[in-house]
């Protein structure tokens, strides 16, 4: 195992080194006043207004061009399907850039070679000149390139029940003085940490400076080896640009990348292989900046430290550092962990020793628990186990029954990442946090830091160019989230744009530097940079009555008259809009709700003509205070009414229930219900919710003792079929965005003996082979017969576990008659005109075709039509009332688009966009690319800025809604026009 502390050291003797860089306090004005400027703008400001910066970047980097003594040459490396317009387009720059290049770079050649001949003789008093200079050369060449180095940072994550002992352990990593006093921890507390020495410090570490240092160190060292220098000149090093980087973390996430390829496959109309003509995928790539300098050039020259650089190109370690996160024990915060547990940390779970062997039972369960929970999030991080109380416990004896219990019973054997303890034999660690000697933590951290130093993502290398950006993002620790205007106009101006931005972000949002979500719009407007804030918002709604107590007696809630409001929040969980508000200080409110829904903490209660939403998680155990609190008409939930009726299940007992699944199933379904106004009210306690889509009602209880969340219609239930398809759905939506690894299968119950299960799919099965018996879970002998209720509606609703309807492609060949249909249109004129490109947006607008004309709408699309020529589109245009625009990937580098698009807004048809929100497909994850890339006529038309874009949706449940609401859109419109 490789040692990490050597190098670090070096770096914190930075008080004794008068010569070492100051912090990044003093970067250039240039940042300063820059950042400045755009930080405190509002989450809702237009990005439109932010647009490249270009010619002004493009200036610097000339400038700098004197000093590049990169030995590559200059170009971004081509990645399959970008970038051959922009090297068109900055060919003569490239060219000028590399030639210089060349000369400095044989300059800094011989330079090299001459340190490494030097180095045998003895050191004449010329070195300290010389070896200034090769590291200068050696800093600004790491400056240009934006070489990438090692990440070297992880998360920490201390879980496990409350008073186990966490917080204590946090201290004893980091050699502070025990506490005797208990004090729970509310929500998480995070700290910052560096392996050397193990000392709680400030997030602001100087992180870019740390990198620029090692990578200049490397770049000096690889030049005292001839051979390898001498094969890195003839050529550029492939690794040496930001644009490869972003393709090796796109590798890292195993991540699909948008190629050329993928995108077209199926693209076999006649109408998109015209569209090829003007099809560049590398449009997008238009609008990006060249790279600039991460560092002004008199910062380089104050950034070299000569004895410290020496010691560094002779140093192969490389630096560790930790975000500590101390976790709460309130369960409440459970439904965050899909936020916070993620994929690329170390966990350590902490257990009170004494109480594992006085009660076992409830330890077990727990530690279950909290093993099952990494294992959903983060199925390979690695697990530390830490027993608390070694004071007190002490004696072998009592380890192996530990150890024992822990095997037997948790399983730990089986748990491959549960890091063990081989010399001891044993798969804990115990920990004595009482003790006041400052080397307590010392095993512990040895352990940590050799579990960290062995995961992929510490020893990922992240181009300088993103560190730079996570710095200036990070630093100000007063400046708790920033608006993604910003985060995108930092990143062009250090050459990070697009699709390399967004992985970037996301990056850094697995690894914990920063929260920044990107499944729908309010939400990526923000970057959220110090995590910390994030939670003590959340720990103000999501509280245990422990830690909101003080809240009762604020004397402000009084006077704002909202105590009755927080009293209806505690009873029955439900928040109105002011509540919250008050609650969060007013910052942020509505990306704050929309950071709660997306994540289903939250939802709309729209059963109210307040702007009201529904806490799950503050549901009391019992019905009865919901009923009591909702007044008229309201009633506890009655399991009799539903004794009877077809039932069936989600089953997780493969794996299993966490408890964040029916507590986000059950807002979706009240959300659901309201939409039909013959539903009564959602009656809803913390296990059991009794919920009704129009006339048909059903009971959802959570089994954790079986892990499974039981469905049951009401007797007189019609649509069931059509209800377990919609419910399954919304289940769908919340494992695909919560918790991926979810293991679950559909079980269906027979009517006629309730106790007997068996799986959807065997059924599936069994009815396509014409068997009459089925396997039920439990190995008998089922007949197929008594599960017909299931399938009455089978012909319609297609298979009851997927969703998807853009997967099918049953809807793209059109019927002749539609053809006809739309020819005979066209005398009369359309509804609405769908503008799309084909090979990103073509399946989902033949679904909306579809849709459309099944709501009566009279429908121009390419692909359903008899003539497609230039003219025959421009008519189009002009005999629609409406103009649909399909946002997909890529969508404004389409001829077509960009001519129909140009057509309707002078012709003045209003304009109706839909925008592909699956941003793991063909959507943008960020909208601001959309805008980015548009031409100028439409940005002139601020198109963006007067027209709200509605989300394309697959999901069965969401889908009716939206083809609801375009309609009613497109009928405004048409209505607007006949006027
Ligand atoms: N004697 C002893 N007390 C401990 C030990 N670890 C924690 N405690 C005490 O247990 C209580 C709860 O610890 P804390 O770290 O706050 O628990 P947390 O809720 O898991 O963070 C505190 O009063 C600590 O002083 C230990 O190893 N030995
Ligand atoms: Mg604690």
């Amino acid at each position: 195992m490789k040692s990490y502390t050597g190098y670090s050291k070096g770096f914190d003797d930075e008080e004794e080194d008068p010569g070492l860089p100051p912090k990044m306090a003093s970067a250039p004005a240039k940042y300063g006043a820059k950042k400045k400027a755009t930080r405190k703008k509002p989450v809702q400001q237009q990005a439109a207004s932010k647009m490249s910066k270009a010619p002004v970047f493009k200036a610097q980097v000339m400038k700098k061009m004197a000093y590049d003594s990169d030995g590559s040459n200059g170009s971004i490396e081509d990645d399959e399907d970008h970038d051959d317009v922009e090297d068109n387009e900055e060919g003569s720059f490239v060219a000028a850039k590399s030639t210089m290049q060349a000369k400095s770079a044989d300059l800094f050649q011989a330079q090299r070679t001459k340190m490494a001949q030097k180095a045998a003789q003895p050191r004449p008093d010329t070195e300290g000149l010389i070896d200034s200079l090769v590291f200068r050369r050696a800093y600004q060449q790491a400056v240009e390139n934006g070489d990438p180095q090692p990440w070297g940072w992880s998360k920490l994550m201390i879980i496990g029940q409350g008073a186990a002992g966490k917080t204590s352990t946090v201290r004893s990593l980091l050699g502070l003085d025990p506490v005797e006093t208990w004090e729970s921890t509310v929500g998480v507390d995070l700290k910052v940490t560096s392996a050397d020495d193990w000392k709680q410090r400030d997030h602001a570490e100087t992180d870019f400076n740390l990198m620029l240092h090692k990578a200049a160190a490397q770049i000096v060292k690889e030049g005292e080896h001839p051979r390898q220098a001498g094969a890195k000149s003839k050529g550029p090093a492939p690794e040496r640009t930001s644009r490869r980087f972003s393709k090796t973390v796109l590798g890292f996430f195993g991540l699909r990348r948008s190629s050329a390829k993928s995108a077209k496959t199926g693209d076999a109309a006649p109408a998109s292989e015209m569209e090829e003509e003007v099809d560049h995928d590398g449009a997008a790539q238009n609008a990006a900046a060249p790279p600039a300098s991460l560092m002004e050039q008199e910062e380089v020259a104050r950034a070299i430290n000569l004895d410290w650089a020496r010691k560094l190109t002779n140093s192969e370690d490389t630096p560790l550092r930790f975000a500590i996160w101390d976790y709460g024990g309130q369960d409440v915060f459970y439904a965050l962990h899909h936020v916070f547990l993620t994929k690329y940390g170390v966990y350590v779970l902490v257990f009170d020793m004494r109480q594992i062997l006085a009660d076992q039972e409830s330890v077990i369960e727990y530690l279950r628990f909290w093993l099952n929970s990494v294992k959903l999030h983060a199925p390979n991080a690695p697990i530390v186990m830490v027993g608390t109380y070694a004071d007190e416990v002490t004696t072998d004896d009592e380890y192996q029954r530990i150890e024992g219990i822990l095997r037997r019973d948790v399983g730990t054997k089986l748990l491959v990442q549960v890091i063990k303890d081989s010399e001891a034999r044993r798969s804990f660690f115990p920990m004595n946090n009482a003790s006041a000697s400052p080397t307590r933590g010392e095993k512990l951290r040895q352990i940590i830091e050799n579990c960290a130093a062995d995961q992929d993502y510490v020893k990922q290398k992240v181009s300088l160019r993103w560190i730079r950006i996570l710095t200036d993002l990070v630093e100000d620790s007063a400046q708790q989230y920033v608006s993604m205007a910003h985060v995108r106009s930092l990143g062009s101006s250090y050459g990070v744009t697009g699709e390399e931005l967004s992985h970037m972000l996301r990056f850094f949002n697995e690894i914990g530097a920063l929260v920044h979500l990107d499944a729908n719009e309010t939400l990526s407007k923000n970057v959220v940079t110090q995590p910390q804030w994030l939670l003590n918002k959340l720990s103000r709604v999501i509280a245990d009555e422990m830690h909101i107590e003080s809240l009762y007696y604020d004397p402000e809630l009084q006077r704002l008259g909202l105590a009755e409001d927080f009293e209806r929040m505690r009873k029955m969980g439900v928040a109105s809009y002011e509540l919250l508000d008050f609650l969060w200080d007013g910052d942020e409110v509505d990306f704050l709700i929309e950071f709660m829904n997306s994540a289903m903490l939250l939802s709309p209660w729209p059963f109210n003509d307040k702007r009201e939403y529904l806490v799950t998680s503050l549901l009391r155990d019992d019905s009865d205070t919901l009923a009591a609190e909702q007044g008229d008409g309201a009633q506890a939930i009655d399991p009799s009414e539903f004794e009877g009726g077809a039932a069936c299940a989600l089953d997780f007992s493969e794996f299993y229930l966490p408890d964040g699944v029916f507590q986000r199933l059950v807002p979706i379904c009240a959300e659901y219900s309201a939409r039909d106004e013959d539903s009564s009210l959602p009656r809803l306690s913390r296990q059991s919710a009794q919920i009704a889509f129009g006339w048909n009602e059903f009971l959802l209880e959570a089994d954790h003792g079986q892990d499974i969340i039981r469905i049951t219609f009401k007797p007189d239930a019609e649509d069931v079929g059509e209800n377990i398809k919609v419910i399954v759905s919304m289940f769908r939506a919340l494992k695909d965005n919560v918790m991926q690894n979810l293991k679950w299968k559909l079980v269906l119950f027979s009517q006629k003996n309730p106790a007997q299960g068996a799986d959807y799919e065997d059924l599936v099965g069994a009815r396509a082979r014409k068997a009459s018996k089925v396997r039920d879970t439990q190995g008998r002998a089922a007949k197929v017969s008594e599960f017909g209720i299931f399938f009455q509606s089978e012909e319609t609703l297609g298979s009851l576990v997927s969703d998807e309807s853009g997967g099918e492609s049953s809807t793209s060949t059109a019927p002749a008659d539609l053809t006809q249909d739309a020819a005979a249109a066209t005398s009369e004129g359309f509804d609405v005109f769908i503008s799309h490109k084909q090979s990103s947006g073509g399946d989902q607008v033949a679904i909306l075709y579809e849709k459309l004309q099944q709501h009566g709408l009279r429908v121009w699309f390419d692909e359903r039509m008899p003539v497609i020529t230039k003219p025959a589109m421009e008519e189009g245009v002009k005999h629609s009332s409406a103009f649909l625009l399909f946002l997909s990937r890529g969508v404004f580098s389409s001829g077509y688009v960009k001519f129909e698009l140009q057509t309707a807004l002078e012709a003045g048809k209003p304009i109706i966009l839909v925008h592909e929100s699956d941003t793991q497909r063909l959507g943008y994850s960020d909208f601001g690319e959309y805008i980015q890339t548009a031409p100028v006529f439409a940005q002139e038309a601020r198109l963006f800025e007067l027209v709200e874009s509605i989300p394309f949706q697959r999901r069965y449940y969401l889908e009716k809604p939206f083809v609801d609401e375009l309609s009613k859109r497109i009928r405004a419109a048409t209505a607007a026009h006949t006027h």
